[in-house]
């Protein structure tokens, strides 16, 4: 069944014009900001690929490892270039959100052996809030313990080191920004190995993960990297989750209306009806909090 717009909002707009608007999926959860998972491409998920200028230095592919899907990534060169990482750009209202209510960057990954161990520390992730960069690098010591480092400096890359016995299982890693001190906890599979962490100074926005370091080598498999808002207050007009309201969240409730997504029925009465439009309408004007 296809409905009339409502007449106050003025624009008739066919919804096959905007087939190109990313698919939004029912229930989506606009607190994560960006999200890799599994062993698929993170191209395919919303990821901007950036290779380093030496070709082929860097390997990368899905495998499963031990029964967990992920995405290795292989850096084998210490030489200048060896680099490649996956990016997504948050919006300024994602970083203040962000900053007032705090963020956690949650990384499920296991560095794998390898004969590098000198070198290792490629494999990272992080993110960069418009004022400060904040970055766990991975690899190994010469035990073959796992060792996560929390960079202070950009240039060299280094900071203090966290290290956790053996490399056998994926671990959880994650930096939970605390907005009140203004620093990050490093918590490892629930755990909190490390306080007030500082970061360091850097006025950039991005979230990135891959391998990050020319002059370091090392292997990661990345099962999961998602930075998400920990304070965020739902806003369920919010459609496109670009924590405003615009004329794209009524195109994308459009959108979820003519594909017959349970996501647009908004007076929750299990049938897709004129009234979701006016519930839609209403929950629009009433703005996010
Ligand atoms: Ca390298
Ligand atoms: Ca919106
Ligand atoms: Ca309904």
């Amino acid at each position: 069944m296809k409905l009339a717009h409502p007449p106050r909002f003025g624009i008739a707009v066919a919804a096959h014009v905007f087939v190109l608007m990313p698919a939004i999926a029912s229930g989506q959860d606009c607190d994560t900001v960006a999200l890799h998972q599994g062993r698929d491409t993170p191209a395919a998920q919303g990821w901007t690929v950036n290779p380093g200028t030496l070709p082929r230095s860097v390997q990368t592919g899905g495998v499963i490892d031990g029964g967990v899907d992920a995405w290795a990534v292989d850096d084998g060169s210490t030489e200048p270039g060896s680099t490649l990482f996956y990016s997504v750009i948050p919006s300024q209202r994602q970083i203040d959100e962000g900053l007032d209510g705090g963020w956690t960057l949650a990384v499920d990954l296991r560095v794998p052996t390898d004969a590098r161990r000198d070198v290792e520390g490629s494999p990272f992730a992080g993110y960069r809030d418009g004022q400060t960069l904040w970055q766990m690098s991975y690899g190994l010591d010469a035990n073959g313990d796992t060792i996560v480092r929390l960079v202070t400096d950009v240039v060299t890359g280094a900071g203090p080191v966290v290290t956790l016995p053996g490399n056998d299982e994926f671990r959880t890693f994650e930096l939970r920004y605390d907005p009140a001190s203004g620093t990050c906890d490093l918590f490892v599979d629930g755990i909190e190995e490390f306080t007030d962490y500082t970061g360091t100074p850097l006025d950039q926005r991005i979230i990135l993960f891959g391998a990050g370091a020319s002059a370091d080598a090392g292997r990661g498999h990345f099962a999961r990297v998602q930075l998400t808002l920990d304070g965020l207050v739902p806003c369920p007009a919010d459609l496109d989750c670009d924590l405003d309201l615009s004329l794209f969240d009524f195109l994308a409730f459009q959108n979820l209306f003519d594909a017959g997504d349970p996501a647009a029925d908004f007076d929750g009465d299990g049938s897709l009806t004129i009234f979701d439009f006016l519930a839609f309408q209403n929950a629009f004007d009433a703005g996010c909090p």
